[in-house]
Order: structure tokens, then C-alpha cells, then sequence
């Protein structure tokens, strides 16, 4: 597998390539089965519809990884934040409150609430052909007490900053607590086949200063380091957007094969800073792609020149949005797969 080895260290002069959020609302066929599903949760948990969404990407695209269709808020939902995705908003959650005991579903109780998932992994892997990998992922504790105290989506961030800066000690015990449940995720697919883990801290840019090591950087360590010690030996890709500088101490604190980089950090930067034996994947602006054309071109050769020298997973700095020309996507995959 082409994705496995870059992680482990080997350049191709093409490299592997997958696209972030690829199963999603910019094929037809995604939202044709998506009409079908009563809601989002239950769509997660819907193993055939979820094999089906995860395989879609990989029949039009000569893509080199498959990532399971499911969502970083399964987390809170297993915690009982009563998730609810409202179209045209959003996710909704029950907003934390500081005085509030979380509910902590213990190992047993989480296999068995992730089970439609396992299976679907279990099920993808078996129909992947050999050289393509199967991605399995998580929110980071941060992004997802984010969700958690915001009640869904946020610009800013503001009452989940408030919330650190009046309760830093409580705050330290909640991402502990979701530490534990990252942990227990992620290992479940672990178990279940997949070939590389990977980490999402996309609000990761919104810590204050003063708490990164503490609220990023310790506990990305420390997932890494228990499923290390668990025995799980898949390649860890981290995510932590928005970080910028702050990239230097992550890279040097936090024991991943690769990193995600952000369309907001120069590719050209990242090579010259970040620890050298760690993979950089990325980072074309997902607006780029939109565009297409001759400056998408551009785009691509400018990251490609960039990390000439490393091995490099090519991908988009975020999400693919769903107006994406699917038109687009043909013509990355052949830019980045011809020499
Ligand atoms: O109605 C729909 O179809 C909703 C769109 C959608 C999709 C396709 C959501 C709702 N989740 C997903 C699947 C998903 N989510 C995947 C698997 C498929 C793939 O990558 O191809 C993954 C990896 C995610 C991860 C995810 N969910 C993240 C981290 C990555 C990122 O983009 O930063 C986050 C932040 C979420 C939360 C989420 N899920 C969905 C929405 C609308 C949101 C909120 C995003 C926000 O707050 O801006």
C-alpha cells in the first residue's frame, strides 16, 4: 500500500493521494443514498449504507485510500449529548454545562455501540483491493469538547474559550475523560482492519497559547502512545489545524507518522520546519479545487516542489466542499498521478 509506505518513510515520485471528506455531498450518488437516510446518526450506523458511501469515491477516482463514512461527533453521541445534524444548520448538541458530570461509556458498552461500524470497516476492507488503504478516525478531545460546549458548529469558539480560561482544572478533566474515549475509539478500528489512523483537531487553531501543550500536545501524545502500548502498530496521521507556528513544538512533541497540513500554512514552510522524518500530507486550498483550471495547476506544482525532498501524501488543506466540479477532481487525480 502506497499511503502505508509514505508513512513509514518511502518517497514515491507520485504520490498517494486521497481527498479529505471524499465521500460527501459533492456525488450525486452520495446524495441519493443520503436521501434515504431518516437521519444523519443513523446513517453512521447503517453499515450497508456506510460501506456503500465509503466504496463511492474510490469507483470514479483512482484514489489511493478509502475513509470510513462516519462523523467525529459519534464520540458525543456515545456520550449521550444528544446529537441531532438539522439541515441547513448543522450539528446540534445539548450544550455542556461547567457543573455537569459527563457520562462515560466504559470499553464493553462502547464496542458494542460502535459495533454497525466495526462491521462496516470489517466489510470495506474486504472489498478494497489490495493496495488501497482503509483510513479510520476521530475528533481530537478539543475539537470535540468544542461541539460539546458550543452545542454545534461555531465561528469563534467564544464560549468554549470563556469556559477554559474561568475552569482550567475542570477543563483538564473533561479532555482527559474525552482522552479516554478517543482512545477506546480508535482502537475498536484498529481491531477492525484498518490500515491508518487519523487524528482530527480542526479547531485546534482556537487554544489560547498557554494551554496548547496541555489541551493538544499531551493528549495527541498520549493516544498515540496507549495505542502504541495497546499493540496497534497502523501508521497515525495528525491534523491539528490552525496551528501555524505552533506546528514546531506539535512536531517535535508529538510522536505521529504524519501530519495534515493546513491550506493556511505554506507547504515550502512546513518542509523546512517540521521534524524531517514525519510525512507532511497536503494541502491544496479545497477553493482551488472549485476553481480548477490552469491556477489549480499552479497550486499543485507550488506543493509539489515544496516537498520534493520528503514523502509527501498529496491531499486538500480541508474538506472537499460539496460545490466541487466532480469535473475537478478528474483532473487532480490525473495531475497528481502523472509525474
Ligand atoms: O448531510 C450531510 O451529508 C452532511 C455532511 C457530512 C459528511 C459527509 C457530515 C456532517 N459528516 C460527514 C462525514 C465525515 N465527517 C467524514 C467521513 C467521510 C469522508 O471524509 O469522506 C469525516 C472524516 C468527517 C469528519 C468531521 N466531521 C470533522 C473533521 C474534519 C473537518 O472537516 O474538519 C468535523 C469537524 C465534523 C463535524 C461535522 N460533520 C458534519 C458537519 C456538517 C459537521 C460540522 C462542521 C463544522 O462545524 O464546520
Amino acid at each position: 500500500m502506497k499511503l502505508v509506505k509514505t508513512l513509514q518513510g518511502e518517497r514515491f515520485s507520485t504520490p498517494p493521494l486521497w481527498i479529505m471528506r471524499q465521500a460527501g455531498r459533492y456525488l450525486p450518488e452520495y446524495r441519493a443514498v443520503r436521501k434515504n437516510a431518516d437521519n444523519f446518526i443513523s446513517f453512521c450506523l447503517d453499515s450497508e449504507k456506510s460501506i456503500e458511501v465509503t466504496l463511492q469515491p474510490l469507483r470514479r477516482f483512482n484514489l489511493d485510500a478509502a475513509i470510513i463514512f462516519s462523523d467525529i461527533l459519534m464520540i458525543p453521541w456515545a456520550m449521550k449529548r444528544d446529537v441531532q445534524f438539522i439541515p441547513g444548520t448543522g450539528p446540534v448538541l445539548k450544550p455542556l454545562e461547567a457543573d455537569e458530570t459527563l457520562y462515560l461509556p466504559d470499553q464493553k458498552e462502547l464496542k458494542n455501540l460502535y459495533k454497525p461500524i466495526s462491521a462496516a470497516l470489517k466489510n470495506v476492507r474486504a472489498h478494497l483491493d489490495e493496495d488501497k488503504a482503509l483510513i479510520g478516525f476521530s475528533g481530537a478531545p478539543w475539537t470535540l469538547l468544542t461541539y460539546m460546549i458550543e452545542g454545534g458548529s461555531s465561528r469563534d469558539f467564544a464560549q468554549t474559550r470563556e469556559f477554559i480560561f474561568k475552569y482550567p482544572k475542570h477543563t483538564s478533566q473533561i479532555i482527559e475523560d474525552l482522552t479516554e474515549q478517543v482512545i477506546e475509539f480508535l482502537s475498536i478500528q484498529a481491531e477492525s482492519g484498518v490500515n491508518v489512523l487519523k487524528i482530527f483537531d480542526s479547531w485546534s487553531g482556537a487554544v489560547p497559547e498557554i494551554y496548547r501543550s496541555e489541551i493538544i500536545l499531551k493528549p495527541h501524545q498520549k493516544i498515540i502512545s496507549e495505542l502504541r502500548r495497546r499493540g496497534y502498530t497502523q501508521p497515525i496521521i495528525c491534523f491539528p489545524k490552525g496551528l501555524g507556528e505552533g506546528l514546531i513544538a506539535y512536531s517535535h512533541e508529538v510522536d505521529m507518522d504524519g501530519i495534515a497540513i493546513d491550506f493556511m500554512t505554506d507547504m515550502s514552510w512546513a518542509n523546512k520546519n517540521l521534524r524531517k522524518d514525519i510525512t507532511l500530507q497536503g494541502n491544496l486550498d479545497p477553493m482551488a479545487l472549485v476553481a480548477g483550471g490552469d491556477e489549480m495547476r499552479k497550486a499543485v506544482a507550488y506543493i509539489k516542489e515544496a516537498v520534493s525532498e520528503r514523502p509527501h501524501i498529496f491531499n486538500l488543506g480541508h474538506g472537499i466542499v460539496p460545490q466541487t466540479p466532480i469535473e475537478h477532481v478528474e483532473e487532480l487525480v490525473d495531475l497528481v498521478k502523472s509525474a
